[in-house]
């Protein structure tokens, strides 16, 4: 197998390269570009364009989608046993593409989610040097009277691209988090292979079954029934022992297979992923002429969705995980750059050991992105993150005239079959909002319009996983269920009061208006939801102010500035009526940081706390969004440069398997709450204390809990402190739960020492490895190590320190660290003595 990485790219008028010569390779002016690649990074590296994310660069980069892109590259051929092929195969070609052999017509493609693979056997002749080159034209569909309307999610600019005719990822041209920058180009690898004529055309894995002392699980193979052909089918345990073989005569089959004592999957929370090798092979004779080898765990995932005895007229919406329900924690999933030929290995490493380190089991990749490579899976398998997989559909109506719909069946044949054996794979999902979306509008309008795409995901997507994959849970969309897509009875809910204001959906109806006012959009109203299970939810946060430092022209760097806007693609000022109440308003970049980082980590915190006490009322919460595609202002917990925000930090705590946390009962009173999301009971102590922010204790009491598995305790109630000038913490002397607080007052009216600082000692642990232990004698609010570097990860940053608290911080780098690329900052720098 050859892998053809080193390419050439030209540009042309649209629909001049052909008659230019293109085909054939010829003329001046091409610039390397490798395979995967993306254009505008090519052109950037040939000094032909300034970096989009770089200072005001988006707009300048607007004049290469509406040319025609050529792409070329030699190879040599290879050489093929008698009787096998040779196959030239293009995992992802971005999108309307033209492919030519040696100046000959290979074959055209239209959807870039598919991989294309064309037998070249009879074109090629070993040893000899071909050409391959390609037209990209611009990502334009032809104009069809009979198109469904674009739907203007979320600007002018977006609905005339007709981005929902395209099968191409819909985020490119433009999100209210990304920008608007379509791609073109070979964005997977391309390789040319030489191939038995007899292949394996399927192996399935499902786990029918799954307790601590047996399992069953299930192998179905498509694979030929021709006389000379040997199948042989091997399941090893993690270890490598060999658990099942079998050598019989090649054709379908399935194998239903009791496993003793097997080494159950679990999320990072709940256990290990021990991953066992499912290893299938063709021979002829006893030549090997196909192997297909893949990871799978043994777990099921079920959907619970019985009705909730407690809660009249509802049902619950919780996963099951080897017969144990769970409470989904996690975050959404948006492509990793806005180029996504370029996305390299390392943002998925990072970015899934970071939703780990935050307590998540589950990850929702977003129907407006791309479906992700297979390195994102294996990690999610690895280090166990549940994954919620939309297909590639968002925000629009979509076409349903059969030649789509053929398209989008070869694309969803060809993802689930990619991906329906990965431990991780937990349910199918068939867009993002358009039902909820389409019916918000109609319920807006007062009228009953059609939804265009309905058979796509009622019809088409169900027929065929029940054929691809049946075991696995599928939802026709996010949000969806109950009587309204976003009713908070049954299914899953996208909860946009808070930020987007808009009204709740308690049964059928939108109750009441859209509100943008303060109190509409506070976050304080997440208590209002009584959902199943929140699949988004969020709050706007700027990344670090060194992360804006990095990609901005530095006459940029002020809040007014349309260089700092640009970077807001939601409304640009959206964010004040979230900090006024709270914070108060910004009067400086770096305000702007810090009140949109604490108001979105207060808001975040005071959801999850919200939602984790409902359990099992509701059981998921999953955050919109994790991770950014370029350097902006957007949801996320984590910045395009892999800087955590203060969210993550109030996320991960939230997210810990026991948390305490207070809530406001309707009576006007305080409750103490430690929520256990273990599959064990637990009992233990909370001390509660009232102290002064000056330092002062005034009362303190110990409180002894159980909490049941999945269950809550209530380990206190009485009246609620008053004031600004307290604090009423609770920690575990036996680190049982993470400190927690609650301040009766927001922050920007508290009565903070000012100027107080934590004490700091820094421990060198390695050479690029720093411990910072942080003391404080007073109350010290929103304490956090801030670098101007982006590789630094901290175990734990942006906490508020009580007086006589200490917080050990780890920091890791990934190059040598000194205790001078860190500095530290705290609430009470602000406040005026
Ligand atoms: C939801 C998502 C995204 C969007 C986000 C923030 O609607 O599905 O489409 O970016 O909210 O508005």
């Amino acid at each position: 197998m050859i892998l053809l990485t080193d390419w050439m790219l030209r540009d042309f008028e649209p629909g001049a390269g052909l008659n230019q010569g293109a085909a054939a390779g010829t003329g001046e002016d091409w610039i390397p570009v490798s395979a995967p690649g993306d254009t505008y990074l090519a052109l950037v590296e040939a000094g032909r364009l300034s970096h989009p994310y770089q200072g005001r660069g988006e707009q300048p980069a607007e004049w290469v989608r509406d040319r025609e892109w050529w792409w070329r590259c030699d190879f040599q051929a290879p050489a093929a046993a008698p009787g096998d092929r040779t196959l030239l195969t293009f995992e992802g070609l971005d999108t309307f593409a033209s492919v030519y052999l040696d100046g000959a017509l290979l074959g055209r493609s239209d959807n870039m989610f598919l991989a294309y693979a064309f037998d070249v056997t009879d074109r090629v002749s070993p040893g000899d040097t071909h050409r391959l080159t390609i037209c990209f034209d611009p990502a334009t569909p032809a104009l069809d009277a009979a198109a469904p309307p674009p739907w203007p999610a979320f600007s002018d600019r977006v609905s005339r691209s007709r981005r929902n005719q395209m099968r191409k990822a819909q985020f490119g041209w433009g999100w209210d988090w990304g920008p608007d920058l379509p791609t073109v180009g070979l964005w997977k690898p391309v390789r040319i292979e030489t191939r038995a004529r007899h292949r394996i055309a399927g192996v399935r894995f499902d786990t029918l079954s799954a307790a601590d002392d047996a399992a069953q699980v299930q192998i179905t193979i498509e694979s030929p029934s021709e006389d000379a052909l040997t199948l042989e089918i091997i399941l090893a345990e993690p270890d490598g022992a060999t658990v099942f073989h079998q050598r019989s005569a090649s054709g379908p089959a399935t194998l239903d297979i009791d496993l003793q004592q097997p080494k159950l999957w679990w999320t990072a929370d709940l256990g290990d992923q021990p991953l066992y090798t499912l290893t299938v092979r063709l021979l002829v004779a006893d030549r090997l002429v196909d192997e297909a080898r893949q990871q799978v765990g043994v777990r099921t995932v079920a959907l619970d969705q019985s009705p909730d005895p407690d809660e009249a007229g509802a049902t619950f919406f919780r996963f099951v995980l080897n017969g144990h329900p769970i409470f989904a924690k996690g975050a959404c999933w948006v492509p990793t750059t806005s180029f996504v030929g370029d996305a390299g290995s390392e943002p998925y490493e990072r970015l899934i050991d970071q939703a780990v380190t935050a307590n998540m089991n589950m990850i929702r990749v977003w129907g407006g992105g791309i479906y992700e490579p297979d390195a994102f899976y294996d990690l999610c398998d690895r280090k166990g993150l549940l994954v919620w997989q939309d297909f590639m559909f968002a925000c629009a109506h979509y076409p349903e005239d059969d030649a789509f719909v053929a398209l989008v069946q070869t694309e969803i044949e060809q993802q689930v079959r990619r991906l329906r054996n990965h431990a991780c794979l937990a349910v199918w999902c068939g867009n993002n909002e358009n039902q909820g979306l389409h019916r918000i509008n109609d319920d807006i309008e007062g009228v009953s319009s059609r939804l265009f795409g309905l058979r796509l995901y009622d019809e088409v997507m169900p027929a065929m996983l029940e054929h691809l994959d049946p075991v696995k849970i599928y939802r026709c969309s996010s949000p969806w269920g109950g009587p309204n897509p976003n009713s908070m009875l049954a299914g899953d809910v996208h909860d946009w009061t808070v930020w987007h204001g808009c009204p709740p959906i308690p049964e059928d109806r939108m109750i009441g208006e859209f509100r943008f006012d303060p109190e509409g959009v506070s976050y304080l109203r997440y208590a209002e939801d009584l959902s199943r299970f929140v699949s988004e939810f969020g709050l706007q946060g700027a990344p670090a102010l060194a992360t804006l430092e990095r990609w901005m022209d530095p006459e940029d760097l002020n809040l007014d500035n349309p260089g700092f806007l640009a970077r807001i693609k939601d409304e640009a000022r959206k964010a004040d009526a979230m900090m006024e109440p709270v914070t108060g308003l910004p009067t400086s970049l770096q305000d702007y940081v810090d009140f949109t980082q604490w108001c979105q980590a207060e808001g975040l915190k005071f959801g999850i706390e919200h939602f984790r006490r409902r359990r099992p009322h509701c059981s998921g919460a999953l955050i919109w969004q994790l991770n950014d595609c370029w350097p902006c202002v957007s949801w996320s917990l984590v910045d395009y440069d892999g800087v955590t925000k203060a969210s993550y930090h109030a996320v991960r705590r939230a997210f810990a398997p026991v948390l305490a946390s207070f809530r406001r009962a309707d009576d006007g009173q305080l409750e103490l709450w430690i929520s256990n999301d273990t599959l064990q009971p637990i009992e233990g102590v909370a001390v509660l204390a009232l102290q002064g922010l000056d330092g002062t204790e005034r009362s303190r009491q110990d409180l002894a809990f159980s909490a049941p598995a999945g269950g809550h305790a209530i380990a206190w109630r009485g009246v609620a402190p008053d004031g600004d000038d307290c604090v009423l913490r609770v920690w575990s002397p036996d680190g049982a739960f993470e400190d927690n607080g609650h301040l009766p007052q927001t922050i920007a009216k508290l009565k903070l020492v000012p100027g107080a600082r934590p004490t700091l000692s820094v421990i060198r642990l390695s050479p690029t490895a720093l411990r910072i232990d942080l003391t404080a004698d007073v109350y010290l609010a929103f304490v956090h190590l801030v670098s101007d570097r982006a590789d630094l990860t901290f175990t734990d940053n942006h906490f508020d320190l009580a007086a006589g608290e200490g917080r050990s911080v780890t920091v890791h780098a990934l190059a040598a660290l000194g205790a001078n690329d860190l500095s530290v900052r705290c609430w009470n720098d602000r406040v005026a003595g």
